[in-house]
Parts: structure tokens; C-alpha cells; sequence
């Protein structure tokens, strides 16, 4: 009798840096599925979106991807109670509320027709859906868009007992440092700590976990995790990155900006989508721009989500610092598209928070760093920035937020970075090894082709 052709079902969760990384899988999926007849592939959408951006990046996807199907799915209100989670960050709530709707998406997934045969699904449901739908005969796979490193911390986050010390000991890997660990973590009731804890501690029901990384970057922490050093009950581990940017070339005034630059001259500058830096730590990192003589485009966000942002660069800046640099530097508040300006010939380096889908892009292309990690995985990513040679980290300038770090100080490393020979070449071998990954028998292409492969049965 005919069967159904498989139907391979995206979840994404909130904010840009779980859904870019969703979007990326969905058209992986999509072009690799030309190959075989008739698979099917549906994007969930995840109401409501909390920023523009994802309003934005999720329609242009829709638009040039017109074969992949969508399924709205709205989730329950997020809780503001004062006996309600204990954070204020819009983000967190909503993966609060994301994971306590996990249960109706069992649902919502068990009522698509044709019937999935795999489910690819964000941490944040992993408590709710894991075991229904291996109940329901659908295979389950967990996307992690983190580093390797700091999804092993998360991992075995469950089964570490204690007060954190000086270092955390995580069995296959080097040890992490506490002070590279948020200090959210040695706090049990911290809602985000609940959250990763809950999630979890279901990771062994799923069918296997997919981390946007690549073998040559994270040598230690692939291994580990694929041969049950970190946790013996993990299932099977695919890495698969850099994923593969989905190609939404939007013209814009940055590039045609960025086209009369010369080559490899221009620093990028962004702290991702949901890090707003202090304004006296904004005003320290102009007169870092304007001392170190660079040329630069910098991207700034005053608020944590996007469309409450509102302040004018001149009252932000002043008019001296956009006096001085105007004729080597671009300031823009609005959306750019990152991928985009990573790949131009005349970007040279990149001020990143290490948010890990900006890590896998710069190391994507070859694009030295200079970290300065905020809050998060940061600062495990900026170590493996660190390690694999795509750029320098100084350590000292701490958390954001803990210290105000100084013009002088950072107009000197932004110089260290753009003219030394070091990080540059050795972030120009991260960018062939990454290009290799995806090269006929690279790893991640073959870890992808073997998931596909097993995803359709
Ligand atoms: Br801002 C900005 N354009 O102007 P991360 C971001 N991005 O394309 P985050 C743009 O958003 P989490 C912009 O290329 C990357 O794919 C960027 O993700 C894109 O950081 C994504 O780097 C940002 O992981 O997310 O936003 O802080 O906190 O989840 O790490």
C-alpha cells in the first residue's frame, strides 16, 4: 500500500538566536529534501514573537522558501505574577511560558496531516514533548544552539551537586571555570536555572540532539558528548554547523557603505539582538572606536527588545564622536543583515558578544573576533573562540554590566586585533575547516546526510 512521503516538522522557540538557527535547519531541510520525492517540511510559528526581528526574518523566509508549509502555534500567556518567575526579562518569560505549553504542541504536532515523522524541536520544550511523541511513534530531535561545551554544562547542570566551586569538572572535558558559568546557575530557583534543569533532564528520550558546531572547533566536546563521556544516557549527537545561511539578500545603505571601503579594513560591531549596553559603557566604546583610528560599522541597541528602542544617536553618541568618525565609520540602530556584512571583502574583524550563531557565522567565513562576552554562554563560547584561533578574548573586562571598561583600554585591543597576523590567519584556517565540514565527506555534512537519513524512516 502507499505510504505517506515523510513530513519533517520544525520548532523553534522565542527570540532570534533560537529561531535563525531553526529557520537555517528548515532550509536545510528543504534543499536537501529536492533530493528525495515529495517530502514535506512545516515550519510551527511560534505566537507571539516577541521583537521585530523575528517578525521580519520569519516573512522573509516565508518568502523565499514558498514550498515550506507553516502551523501557527500560540502559546500560553507568559506569567507576571510576583508568585511567577523571578526575572523581568521579556525573553526568559517567554521561554517560560514556550515550555509550559509544551503539552498543547504535543497536540498541535499530533493533529498535522499527514502525521509527522520527525519532530526537530528547541530545548525548551524537551520536558513536554520528549516521551509523548515517542509515544505517538514520532522521532524526536533536540536543537541545541549553543557551543558543545556549554550544552555538556547544561546537560549534566541536573546531576551537579553542590555549590559551584573555582572550576566545574565535566566528565570528558577540560575543566570550565565558575567565573565563566552565569551566577544564575548556582542559583536552583532561578527561573532560567529551572527551565535548562527541567528540559534536561528529558534529554535522554529524545531521538537524538543537533548543535549548530563542527568537529574542527570543538574537537574536546564532540567527542565527549558522542562517546557517552559527558552523559551516558545522551542519545546520539549530530553536529552540523555552521549551518547554512538561508540567503535573504536584502540591499541596504550598510553594504553599498561597506562596497566603498577597502578590503579586510572595517570593523563589525554587535552585541547581538537582546544585549543593550549601558549608555556610559556605549560612550566608552565611541571614544574606544573614535582612539583606535579603525574604520568601523556598529550596530547599537538601548534595549533589550527592539522595538522599544527609540533614542537618537546624536543624543546617544553626541555630535563630536559621529563628527570625528563620519568619514570612517557607519552607526546604525536598525536591523543589518549580519551574515551579509560578514561575507563582505571589506570586513576585517568583529566585536561580538559571542552569541554562538555570530561565533559559528565569523568562523563560517573566516572572520577574526574580539570577544567581549556579556551574560549567557558567552563566555564559555569566547573561550572556544579563544582555543580554536578565530579570535582574542581579555578576559578582565568581566560580565557585562560588572565594570565599566575604559576607551583607552578597548581602543588597544581593537587595534591588537584588526592588525596583527595572529588572529588573523589563524582565523582564516577556522574558515577553510569550516568550509571543508560541509565539503563531500566533510563531518557535518555527513552527520546531516546520516540525520536525514534517519529522520525519514
Ligand atoms: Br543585532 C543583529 N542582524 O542587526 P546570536 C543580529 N543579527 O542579522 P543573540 C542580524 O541575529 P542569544 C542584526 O547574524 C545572528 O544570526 C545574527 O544571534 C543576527 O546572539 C542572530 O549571535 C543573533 O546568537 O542571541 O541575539 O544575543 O542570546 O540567543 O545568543
Amino acid at each position: 500500500p502507499p505510504t505517506n512521503p515523510p513530513h519533517l516538522v520544525v520548532c523553534p522557540s522565542a527570540g532570534i538566536g533560537h529561531l535563525t538557527p531553526f529557520l537555517r535547519l528548515a532550509s536545510m531541510l528543504a534543499a536537501a529534501s529536492t533530493s528525495f520525492d515529495s517530502c514535506r517540511i512545516t515550519l510551527v510559528i511560534i505566537r507571539p514573537t516577541l521583537s521585530s526581528a523575528e517578525a521580519n526574518q520569519i516573512n522573509t523566509f516565508l518568502c523565499t522558501h514558498p514550498h515550506v508549509n507553516t502551523s501557527e502555534f500560540q502559546t500560553l500567556p507568559c506569567e507576571h505574577s510576583s508568585d511567577g518567575p523571578n526575572t523581568n526579562d521579556p525573553f526568559l518569560l517567554q521561554y517560560d511560558a514556550i515550555s509550559r505549553s509544551a503539552h498543547l504542541l504535543v497536540h498541535h504536532l499530533s493533529t498535522l496531516s499527514p502525521p509527522p515523522s520527525a519532530v526537530f524541536s528547541d530545548l525548551m520544550f524537551a520536558s513536554g514533548i520528549n516521551k509523548p511523541l515517542t509515544d505517538l511513534g514520532i522521532l524526536n530531535y533536540t536543537i541545541i544552539t549553543s557551543s558543545a561545551r556549554f550544552f555538556s554544562f547544561m546537560a549534566t547542570l541536573p546531576y551537579q551537586r553542590g555549590k559551584r566551586g573555582d572550576i566545574v569538572e565535566i566528565p570528558g572535558l577540560s575543566p570550565i571555570l565558575g567565573d565563566d558559568i552565569p551566577p544564575i546557575f548556582s542559583n536552583p530557583d532561578h527561573i532560567f536555572t529551572r527551565l535548562i534543569e527541567t528540559n534536561c533532564k528529558h534529554l535522554h528520550e529524545a531521538k537524538g540532539i543537533v548543535i549548530n558546531t563542527f568537529d574542527f572547533f570543538e574537537p574536546e566536546s564532540i567527542s565527549a558528548l558522542q562517546n557517552g563521556k559527558v552523559l551516558a544516557s545522551l542519545p546520539p549527537i549530530f553536529p552540523i554547523g555552521p549551518l547554512i545561511p538561508f540567503g535573504s539578500k536584502i540591499g541596504s545603505n550598510k553594504i553599498s557603505w561597506l562596497n566603498n571601503q577597502p578590503s579586510k579594513s572595517v570593523l563589525f560591531v554587535s552585541f547581538g539582538s537582546r544585549t543593550a549596553m549601558s549608555k556610559d559603557q556605549i560612550k566608552e566604546l565611541a571614544e574606544g572606536l573614535d582612539r583606535s583610528e579603525m574604520r568601523f560599522l556598529w550596530v547599537i541597541k538601548t534595549t533589550v527588545v527592539d522595538k522599544e528602542d527609540k533614542e537618537e544617536l546624536r543624543d546617544l553618541l553626541g555630535e563630536a564622536f559621529l563628527d570625528n568618525t563620519k568619514e570612517r565609520g557607519l552607526v546604525v540602530k536598525d536591523w543589518v543583515n549580519q551574515e551579509e556584512v560578514l561575507a563582505h571583502s571589506a570586513i576585517g574583524g568583529f566585536l561580538t558578544h559571542c552569541g554562538w550563531n555570530s561565533v559559528m557565522e565569523a568562523a563560517q567565513r573566516g572572520v577574526p573576533l574580539l570577544a567581549w562576552p556579556l551574560h549567557g554562554d558567552q563566555r564559555v563560547n569566547a573561550g572556544l573562540v579563544e582555543k580554536a584561533g578565530l579570535g582574542i578574548w581579555e578576559r578582565s573586562w568581566g560580565w557585562g554590566g560588572d565594570k565599566l571598561v575604559k576607551g583607552g583600554v578597548i581602543a588597544k585591543k581593537i587595534k591588537e586585533m584588526m592588525t596583527t597576523e595572529n588572529p588573523r590567519n589563524s582565523a582564516g584556517k577556522v574558515g577553510e575547516e569550516a568550509t571543508k565540514a560541509w565539503e563531500i565527506d566533510g563531518s557535518s555534512r555527513k552527520s546531516f546526510e546520516t540525520l536525514i537519513e534517519k529522520s525519514r524512516r
